[in-house]
């Protein structure tokens, strides 16, 4: 079952949820996550991609649309696979122009399509754009888990969440500090855990060897990152009351 509300989506329990962050175009760790999922009880597990899975750092292997490809395909045909909102596919939404190690991604992007569909890459790219608009940009557990590309961000409470790009996707600084936000304060994250009623929140973005826990805040690298590569299998139905009940369900790739 699946439940979206605007931008947010909610998970009941029991059950369990994999999360996966920022692939970056790298097909070879989508095929992992998909395998990986595959036999997480016969694809009765989510599957939570938390957003970037587009853009790597160059053009030479560069899988960004065939990883949009399948992307799209498996989210029309499973209700438990759950791509969220990355900075990079909201640049793709915005046209804000958005640099990686130098290189212009947004142009990267637009020449990939040029290359892969030269007939009709305008089509292909307005597509895109129509899909990464109705991606939820967070998910709420039902045993309070708040995941995101990033953050924390100021709000008042859930329903800032829910109608979160409701009027746009410029101008929108919780929406801005929620795919874009790096290094916040325990005391923040404290504060958005409160207003959102959730216990602990799990990110990706910064690239981080494997992982790293700060207070209630877990930052994981999937694939892009700084070393080791991780994902989280969350259980649903465990009560979760911090960022340090999150650790033991850290799982490494090989
Ligand atoms: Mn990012």
């Amino acid at each position: 079952m699946k439940y979206v509300e605007g931008d947010l989506l909610t998970l009941p329990g029991p059950g369990r949820a994999l999360v996966v962050t920022d692939l970056h175009g790298n097909l070879e760790d989508f095929r992992k996550v998909m395998t990986l999922w595959g036999k997480c009880f016969n694809r009765k597990c989510h599957l939570i991609l938390t957003g970037d899975f587009i853009h790597a750092m160059g053009r030479v292997n560069d899988h960004s649309i065939e990883i949009i490809e399948e992307v799209q395909y498996y989210h029309d045909k499973y209700d438990n696979f759950h791509p969220l909102l990355g900075n990079h596919e909201w640049a793709t939404i915005t046209k804000i122009l958005i640099y990686k190690g130098g290189v212009n991604q947004n142009l990267n992007f637009e020449q990939l399509l040029m290359e892969t569909f030269p007939d009709a890459w305008e089509e292909k790219l307005e597509e895109y754009i129509n899909f990464f608009q109705t991606l939820p940009v967070a998910v709420r557990t039902e045993n309070g888990v708040f995941i995101s590309h990033s953050g924390p961000a100021k709000v008042e409470s859930i329903d800032d969440i829910i109608n979160l790009t409701r009027d746009s996707y410029l101008d929108n600084q919780p929406l801005y500090d929620l795919l874009w936000r790096r290094d916040p304060k325990k005391r923040d994250v404290n504060q958005f855990l409160e207003k959102v009623d959730c216990q602990a929140m799990v990110v990706g973005h910064t690239p981080v060897d494997g992982y790293k826990l700060k207070g209630n805040l877990l930052i994981l690298s999937s694939s892009y990152g700084k070393g080791r590569k991780v994902y989280l299998e969350l259980d649903l139905g465990k009560e979760i009351q911090g960022g340090r009940d999150l650790e033991p369900l850290i799982k490494y790739f090989r």
